[in-house]
Formats: C-alpha cells, structure tokens, sequence
C-alpha cells in the first residue's frame, strides 16, 4: 500500500507539469466579506497576489457590477465592481489615464489577462491593453472599442503566451487606458449621441491573470524516474518474498 500511494504521488506530480492553465491572480473588487453595500469593495485580489492602481491622477470608487447587465462576477450579492473617473481633458493625455495590474509570472507560462469594463456615455470609446517586461516601459498591445454606454463588456481577453519575457518574470504588468480614437486627435464617447467628458466613467471587474507552470527542470524529472525505477524493484522483491 505505501509503495502504491508513493506511486501515486508521482503520478500527481507527473500530470501536474502538464497542467492547464489556472488563474494566477484575479479581481472582483468585492468586499472581502460582504457587507451589503455595492457601494464598498477592495483591490486587494480575492484569488493570489498582486496590485492594483489608479494612473494619471483619476480617482476610484466601488459602485454595482451587477446594474446594465452587470460583469461576468458570479456573486449574487454584494457585487462591486471598480469605478474610474477623472479622466483627461479632450485632446489631452492620450494613453495616460486607466489602471495598472502587477502580477509575478514567477514559475509560470502561457500567460493572458481577462477583464470585464461597463463604459459610461460620455467615457472613452477606446480602450488600449498595454504590458510592461520591467514594470517601468509599457507597450501597446491590444486596441478595444466599447461602442456602447452603460453597458458592460465582459471576457475582453489578451493573450501573452507568443510575447517573449512575459512568461516567468517579476515584473510583468499590464494596464489599461483611455485611448484617442484611431488616426484621431482626440477621444470619442462610448454613447455615439454623447459628447466625451472627462467626467465619464469606467467601471471594472473581473481582472483576471491565467498562467500554467513552466515545465520542471530535467534534474527532478531524472530524479523521479529514479523513484519509480526504486519502487519497481522494491515491488519485484515484495512479490518474490510472497511467492
Ligand atoms: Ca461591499
Ligand atoms: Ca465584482
């Protein structure tokens, strides 16, 4: 029986190197203990570690993740989602103003990021991804047009896994940030009958990073095959014995 649970051991730690992909770090900016109000929430991560922050001086408050359809979030009360406003003047500060996550890919691979955003009327149509190897310089990745107001936009997704240093790195970051619309001066609002205002909001929920373990190094691999090669010959002699 010990031989037969060491074995199976093994074979957890065998399948677990080809494991799929989980989710590393995740969001819901819900109060950690529900408390009944929308209205209260954290950006501390609910799954993992990491942080969240406010860039170019907006501001942040809680309101509902569940109202004009809500987020992706699957709790059933108490559901907050990020609210964002504050954002720049029109034709100003393009690309500057949005949040920032940063997240350790230590140890894992395949990396992509996944997040929910309700635009407002009057908020920037354009939403730009962009990710950091070094937590400083940041790179555009993916443009997204929220071509709609109050309205949610869930499972907006980035896949990282082709981009090399993103895997395995201390100081991967990603944010998102209110862009001026393509070959444009300026920014459009979500709501194509409105206006862009500074005042108009985004709100956020679900930020999501999925990774899978990078593969073991070959001297643990050597050192199992070792322990079965160990537990084979420990069975044969087990069995001789009986016989
Ligand atoms: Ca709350
Ligand atoms: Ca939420």
């Amino acid at each position: 029986m010990k031989s037969q649970s060491l074995v199976a051991v093994m074979a957890l730690a065998l399948s677990a190197a080809g494991a799929q992909a989980s989710v590393i770090s995740e969001w819901n900016f819900n109060s950690s203990v529900p408390d009944g109000s929308t209205g209260t929430g954290s950006i501390v991560p609910g799954i993992g570690s990491g942080t969240a922050s406010l860039l170019g001086g907006i501001s942040g408050s809680f309101s509902s993740g569940a109202a004009n359809g809500g987020s992706s979030d699957p709790a059933l009360t108490d559901n907050s989602g990020w609210q964002t406003t504050g954002y720049a003047a029109q034709g100003t500060g393009d690309k500057s103003r949005g949040v920032q996550f940063n997240v350790s890919t230590v140890g894992l691979k395949d990396i992509a990021i996944s997040y929910d955003l309700r635009h407002s009327n009057t908020s920037s149509r354009y939403e730009l991804v962009q990710y950091s190897l070094d937590g400083i310089n940041f790179i555009d990745s993916t443009l997204f047009d929220g071509n709609a107001g109050d309205t949610w936009f869930n499972g907006r997704s980035v896949d990282f896994s082709s981009i090399a240093g993103v895997a395995d790195n201390a100081n991967f970051a990603f944010r998102i940030v209110a862009s001026f619309a393509p070959d444009s001066l300026g920014y459009l609002a979500s709501n194509s009958a409105s206006n862009y205002a500074a005042s108009g909001t985004w709100r956020f929920d679900m930020v999501s990073v999925t990774g899978s373990p990078v593969p073991v190094p070959a001297a643990f691999w050597m050192m199992g095959s070792g322990l079965v090669a160990l537990l084979g010959l420990h069975r044969r002699r087990n069995m001789s014995v009986a016989a």
